[in-house]
């Protein structure tokens, strides 16, 4: 007997729209029904972006550990070819929490907010988009991803998006990102929290060109790493006003260092 090509094919749900440039989008999830993936389109819209709003928190259950994959399955003659923006609710903070494995956004990830509670699991296993954060200049403010647990990878091309560790970044609950990978630049645009991470550790950032900072437009948190700890870093350059802080927190590993070595760290 032959196998249909059908069977071998992992399981996944399927939800279309089209954007305004003429692009048809095509989200994926690798659990969940249509039904349930259509149900979870611009439920309880976040009145902070007009970008369409994917909510799983709609049902955490059947979602939990999910790939989510969003790209243009058919382009327009002078579409841009690429996804406008969306963002990605897996995260509530009332018990409507889950986990994404693979996330994948080919054009903008406006944010995403992602993690249960179980902090041993990571909120996401990986994040790869073309470019996370508003679109356009001066569209004033990147609404924050608020982040509960850990990050495996993050790759992108452009980050201008506000990484939020929902858990205090400098407590050891604070989120890890593993790897980051920018191969571009970081807050190529002007904005509130644009281009702004906040987290406990990176274990490794790498950012190809350009970490740029507010230079003299005023605006709070627009290139800004902020974090406990970063193990590995490799930034081309940096300019007008990109700042990284380190949080100044004596934790008790540094305590009985200071102990056995008073006038060293
Ligand atoms: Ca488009
Ligand atoms: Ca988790």
């Amino acid at each position: 007997m032959i196998e249909s090509l059908e069977c071998r094919i992992a399981p996944a749900a399927v939800f279309t729209y089209f954007e305004g440039d003429g692009d048809l989008v095509k989200i994926t999830s690798s659990k969940g029904t249509n039904a349930q993936l259509a149900a979870a389109m611009n439920v309880g819209l976040n009145d902070l972006t007009d970008d369409p709003y994917l909510d799983l928190t709609t049902a955490p259950d059947v979602f939990e550990g999910a790939a989510i994959t969003v790209k243009v399955s058919s382009k327009e003659p002078g579409s841009n070819k690429v996804v406008d923006g969306i963002f990605i609710n897996a995260y509530d903070g009332e018990g409507n929490d889950l986990d994404l494995a693979k996330v994948t956004v080919v054009g903008n990830l406006t944010g995403i907010d992602v993690g249960d509670e179980d902090l041993s699991t990571p909120a996401v296993k990986s994040i790869l988009a073309s470019t996370w954060g508003p679109v356009e200049e001066f569209e004033d403010f990147a609404i924050s991803s608020e982040i509960h647990g850990n990050i495996g990878t993050i790759t992108v091309n452009y980050f201008d998006g506000f990484i939020l560790s929902v858990e205090d970044y400098t407590s050891d609950l604070g989120t890890v990102i593993g790897t980051m990978t920018v191969k571009k630049s970081i807050a190529s645009l002007f904005g509130e929290d644009v281009g702004h991470i906040q987290v406990g550790t990176i274990n490794k950032l790498t950012v190809k060109d350009t970490f740029f900072g507010p230079a003299d437009s005023g605006y709070v948190g627009n290139g800004l790493i902020e974090a406990k700890t970063i193990n590995v870093l490799n930034i081309k350059s940096m300019v007008h006003g990109a700042r990284i802080e380190l949080a100044d927190s004596l934790d008790e590993m540094a305590l009985s260092r200071s102990v056995l070595q008073p006038y060293r760290r």
